[in-house]
């Protein structure tokens, strides 16, 4: 008895256990064999030719590998396509399985699986040429790409799937016409394009109906490639698309990825072969001191490709005039150590990178006859530009009497310093010296002074007027049916300031119902801070990742909050799956509502390196109950023109860390009041601080955020106990609690366009 149970024990233990700790690791990879000739059969997998083909290929990578130091992990390759290619020979793509024991670390890396073939391939070099001999097959060194791939992704299109369909533009200038819709074939359908060799392709996507839902349920992804490889993405689509836009590969072929469940989700769109764009031409300006001509991105308006090249040669009519590019919505900047990833430019011999803003600006070559390079260099399809070009004087970039901002704009003097953001950057309105009240004046009352609520005259003069209709400015309040007012805090003020009566609209927000009126003030800090009470911050939320707390956020609706743009920067952090809100919450753990994320909107001029645009949006799967709403409260979002004075009483709250050095998180939610610094004195501490950023401490430092906080409000209230709005969102900053290194918050203000864009 004992002996059968031990026999089948083990017999158990061999098929059951040790198959299941074995896995997979898929590969996708493609390679160039040189020296043979492309033919039409080989589009069709069922051809005898492409069957003959295939099997001496799939022999020399098994080949390959067997002979390597994983040839005991190595299953099998799959040849799955043929293509013609713009380099001439025929451009294999294939699929690669290994199972590899799950206990056994590590295990085949992506790096190893490319290394192994690329070895074979460069030992069999033969001459000066890259092509290698692997067992007669003439194996191009170059070409050679292999990506990890999902397992999803392979069972998805390799393994028998039911929903490949392959399309040919065979003629260039031709629109073949490309609609999928959710009832195809399935969860996951491909498209695989090929354009004859020596074009490209241009995908045009006229719409996508689809929920968005951040690629978790509906999306497209596009790819560089015939495979699904990782390295080759040139977009990923998660969200609808209602304007049409197009994009164009680096090669002659792509594949659409496509994932639509049941609905009415549909594709429209269509791909057309198209020649590579010869980038090069000599511009020269004219003598009209007023000439502008236009450049254009390569395959403009289409998106750009990760490649390209440009060159501009530029001659102006004097060798004292220069030319001036002015770029709508992108600035140059000289290279740091950090690579460009939105275009590289040498101009003169100096190196400069893109970044995409949304501002204009103005970039000065003081060299009459330059010679602009530009190359393509993101990984992933990025937005067309467009720039006009002018001479302009070297010797005075700016009329007299004008100002040059950092953007290179040029503006009028006398609007420096004059409380409107003139430069697009508010380089005009830093170190300015604190404007004089002038009150016996008449109309030449600084816009500081201006209608914000405080009596900052003794005869009143600054607060008169402050609800008549006058032309709209960055500092006027806009009332919802067009007209503006100077009132700046117009807003939820409790006052129907505009006619309309569109300022007192939309305010259930920012007024918290705290359950006992002040902490009896522990000495728990945050970094200098207190404990709140239950419902003192009705907004404030608590992100976790993966059950963890990692970052705050803030109630804007029922089913919208707002948090900072790089929570979320990284891939899985970028998964909403991964993510809970816990809502009306004081003590982690104690959540009164916990859920989950239907999509996390990251703003797309998020800069991971400067931190700029730090804005992230987080829907929510579900409203919060409205029966929880004594504990659950939206934040006001203050209006363009909202200004914060001495009289704001403003705090930033979190469960963050309590010092620099502090190893355990609070359990309750702690406050620490703080005051909003000028944006010179930001600009002292950190220079990198950029409009969209704002400073708030207190000198000492003694009261600040620290990491764990990032994405959480900083609160302000209106003065003489009027709404809470939310001013800033914790960013980053040097350190924590370090004297004159105050904190960096995102401008809220300045993306309450953008916010209600998406939420309302
Ligand atoms: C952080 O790492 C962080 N002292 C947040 C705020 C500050 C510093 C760091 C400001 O999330």
């Amino acid at each position: 008895m004992f002996v059968v149970v031990v026999i089948i024990w083990s017999l158990l233990w061999v098929f059951m256990f040790r198959r299941e700790s074995n896995s997979g690791a898929y590969f996708a990879g493609m390679f160039r064999v040189a020296n043979v000739e492309f033919i039409p059969e080989y589009r069709q997998v069922e051809s005898h030719e492409f069957a003959s083909m295939a099997n001496k290929i799939q022999h020399v990578v098994s080949y390959v590998y067997k002979q390597s130091s994983v040839s005991r992990l190595y299953k099998q390759a799959v040849i799955s396509d043929l293509s013609n290619n713009n380099k001439g020979g025929v451009l294999v793509h294939f699929w690669m399985v290994f199972v590899v024991p799950r206990l056994k670390t590590p295990a085949v890396c992506e790096e190893c699986v490319g290394a192994i073939f690329r070895d074979s391939v460069y030992t069999s070099l033969q001459n000066r040429s890259s092509v290698g001999y692997l067992l007669s097959l003439p194996v191009d060194l170059d070409s050679i790409l292999i990506n990890a791939v999902q397992r999803s992704d392979y069972t998805s299109i390799a393994a028998g799937s039911q929903c490949i369909e392959k399309l040919y533009a065979n003629l260039p200038g031709m629109r073949i016409p490309l609609n999928v819709f959710s009832s195809w074939g399935g969860v996951s359908c491909h498209v695989k394009l090929t354009a004859a060799p020596g074009f490209l392709i241009r995908l045009t996507v006229s719409s996508f109906l689809v929920q968005p839902t951040d690629c978790v349920d509906d999306g497209l992804v596009v790819y560089d490639a015939l495979l699904p490889m990782r390295g080759r993405i040139l977009l990923r689509l998660c969200e609808p698309v209602t304007e049409a836009f197009s994009l164009v590969s680096t090669s002659n072929v792509m594949l659409l990825s496509f994932t639509m469940t049941s609905g009415n989700k549909n594709f429209r769109g269509d791909f057309e072969a198209i020649i590579e764009e010869l980038c090069l031409s000599r511009i020269e300006i004219k003598s009209h001191p007023d000439f502008t001509g236009d450049l254009y991105s390569p395959f403009y308006p289409s998106l750009l490709p990760p490649q390209c090249s440009c060159t501009w040669t530029f001659q102006t009519y004097s060798s004292a005039l220069g030319v001036a590019l002015h770029f709508k919505n992108y600035v140059l900047k000289l290279k740091d150590m950090k690579a460009c990833d939105q275009g590289w430019w040498k101009i003169n011999e100096v190196i400069y990178c893109g970044t995409y803003v949304d501002h204009s600006t103005v970039f000065r070559i003081s060299n009459p006859s330059p010679e602009v390079e530009f190359r393509c260099s993101s990984r992933t399809s990025v937005q067309a530009f467009e720039a006009s070009y002018t001479s302009y004087n070297i010797s005075q970039p700016c009329p007299e009497s004008h100002f040059l901002c950092t953007t290179g704009l040029c503006v009028d003097k006398v609007r420096r310093c004059d409380g409107l953001d003139d430069c697009q950057d508010e380089s005009d309105e830093i170190f300015c010296s604190r404007p004089s009240t002038n009150c016996a004046g008449s109309g030449s009352l600084h816009p500081l002074f201006v209608c914000n609520g405080e009596r900052d005259c003794s005869n009143g003069v600054d607060e008169i007027n402050c609800t008549q209709e006058t032309t709209c400015s960055g500092i006027s309040f806009q009332c919802s049916s067009g007209p503006c007012i100077l009132k700046k805090n117009a807003k939820c003020d409790g006052v129907f300031d505009c006619r309309d009566q569109s300022d007192e609209r939309d305010c259930e927000c920012g007024d918290p119902s705290p359950v006992k009126k002040e902490a009896s003030s522990s000495s728990e800090r945050i970094v200098g801070g207190v404990n709140s009470v239950e419902g003192e911050w009705p907004w404030q939320v608590s992100l976790l990742f993966s059950g963890s707390m990692y970052c705050g956020a803030s109630v804007l609706s029922s089913d919208w909050l707002v948090s900072a743009a790089h929570c979320f920067s990284k891939d899985r952090l970028s998964d909403p799956r991964l993510w809970r809100a816990h809502l009306g919450m004081l003590n982690q753990g104690n959540a009164k509502h916990e859920a989950e994320i239907q999509r996390i909107v990251v703003h797309k001029y998020y800069n991971a390196f400067t931190f700029d645009y730090d804005i992230a949006l987080l829907q929510l799967k579900k409203p919060w109950p409205p029966t929880l709403s004594a504990l659950i409260k939206p934040v006001c979002l203050p209006p363009p023109s909202h200004t914060v004075t001495d009289s704001h009483l403003c705090w930033v709250t979190g469960w963050g860390y309590r010092s620099e050095g502090d190893k355990v998180l609070p359990t309750v939610l702690l406050k620490a009041q703080v005051f909003i610094q000028s944006q010179t004195d930001c600009k002292k501490s950190y220079s990198l601080a950029s409009p969209r950023m704002l400073c708030a401490g207190v000198p000492s430092g003694e009261q600040d955020a620290c990491r764990g906080d990032s994405g959480g409000p900083l609160s302000c209230q209106e003065p003489g106990g009027g709404r809470w709005f939310l001013i800033g969102i914790v960013s980053w900053g040097l350190g924590c609690g370090r004297p004159n290194l105050p904190g960096v918050y995102t401008r809220v203000s300045k993306f309450t366009s953008w916010i209600y864009s998406h939420i309302s």
